[in-house]
């Protein structure tokens, strides 16, 4: 257990206590007041989600102080206090309500399935739970695991799976380096989180099968959702979650054409609602400004240059209010 793992952890809405030990074995808390009213967002502490949690709390136009070593921050200007927290211990943050909103992997909303609503997909973090199996090995399909041992931390989601395939397997949980179970002899396969593949590949492991996608996802309280105030708190957060998200999605592209090409450039970038269409000082050309999706960029370039059109200016879009 490292120095700074938090050892106690206690928080209601209004107060939040940490207990920890330190190096040379003295126990030290810490208190604060929160302020009730204010809604509470619960992120992760420190991992894979934090930087990117935080990036996108600081895109949305929240600030905050910073959060090295902090257990919670208030917003300046935004009714929010984030909670700095283990990640597995936000759905029981916002399910008992000490949090209004928590940001986590849904792999474990999946696991842990706690009553929350699982309110907006966050558009990072993401990663599947992939069954792998010994690469030299003679596992074809999830049929060939019967009667076999999976290694996994994600004993709830695995079991569904095969319960589903009708394929009976036996389950141990390991909680880390789950990757190494077929080489250490305690299972044959397992089922663990992958985003690139690559440890997986370096321990002699290739993917079988794939059991769930996962993502960062916002959950809120169903008290805090059916509170008027609080819901409308919420909404406005969510807004402008919803705002950065559909900035990232699209970018603004300005470009000259001959005028004559206009219904067909319409029809390759539909845009948002319509083009802006400008004149230039050349007669039969024109200049568009619209907005393309981020997925479909390249190919919508490629057709726009085919077409005809010229000078093509891209630019990053900070936020879209629909
Ligand atoms: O300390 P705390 O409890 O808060 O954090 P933690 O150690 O439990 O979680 P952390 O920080 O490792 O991950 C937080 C969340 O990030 C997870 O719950 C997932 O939602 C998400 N995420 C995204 C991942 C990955 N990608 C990922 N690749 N979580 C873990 N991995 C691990 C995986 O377990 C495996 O060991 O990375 C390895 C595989 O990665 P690739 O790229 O080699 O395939
Ligand atoms: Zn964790």
């Amino acid at each position: 257990m490292g120095p700074r793992e938090v050892l106690f952890l206690l928080t209601s809405r209004s107060f939040f206590v940490y207990i920890n030990k330190k190096e040379t074995g003295f126990f030290y808390f810490k208190m604060a007041k929160l302020n009730e009213n204010n809604l509470k967002l619960a992120i992760q502490k420190e991992g894979r989600l934090t930087d990117e949690t935080l990036s996108f709390l600081q895109k949305s136009g929240i600030e905050f102080e910073s959060y090295k070593q902090r257990l919670f921050s208030v917003g300046r200007n935004f009714p929010l206090e984030i909670l700095f927290v283990r990640d597995d211990d936000i759905p029981g943050y916002v399910s008992s309500g000490v949090a209004d909103l928590g940001i986590l992997g849904l792999n474990v909303v999946y696991e842990e399935k706690p009553d929350v609503q699982i309110l907006l997909n966050m558009g990072y973090g993401f990663c599947y739970l992939t069954v792998g199996v010994p690469k030299e090995s003679k596992f074809e399909t999830v049929y060939d695991l019967k009667n076999k041992t999976i290694a996994t931390s994600y004993p709830k989601a695995t079991q569904e799976f095969f319960d589903k395939m009708e394929v009976p397997i036996k389950l141990i949980k390991i909680n880390g380096s789950v990757e190494l179970a077929p080489t250490l002899g305690v299972a044959q396969a397992i089922a663990d989180l992958t985003s690139t593949g690559s440890t997986m590949a370096l321990n002699d492991l290739r993917p079988l099968t794939k059991i769930y996608d996962s993502q960062a996802v916002l959950i809120g309280n169903n008290d805090s959702l059916r509170t008027k105030e609080r819901k409308k708190l919420i909404d406005r957060l969510i807004m402008r979650f919803k705002g950065v998200l559909a900035a990232k999605n699209y970018k603004y592209i300005m470009m000259n054409a001959p005028e004559k090409i206009l219904p067909k450039l319409k029809e390759t970038v539909p845009g948002l609602k319509s083009p802006t269409v400008a004149p230039l000082a050349e007669k039969g050309w024109i200049s568009v400004q619209t907005v393309i999706r981020e997925d479909v960029f390249w190919e919508t370039i490629e057709k726009l240059k085919e077409l005809g059109a010229s000078g093509i200016l891209v630019l990053p879009i900070e936020k879209i209010i629909l």
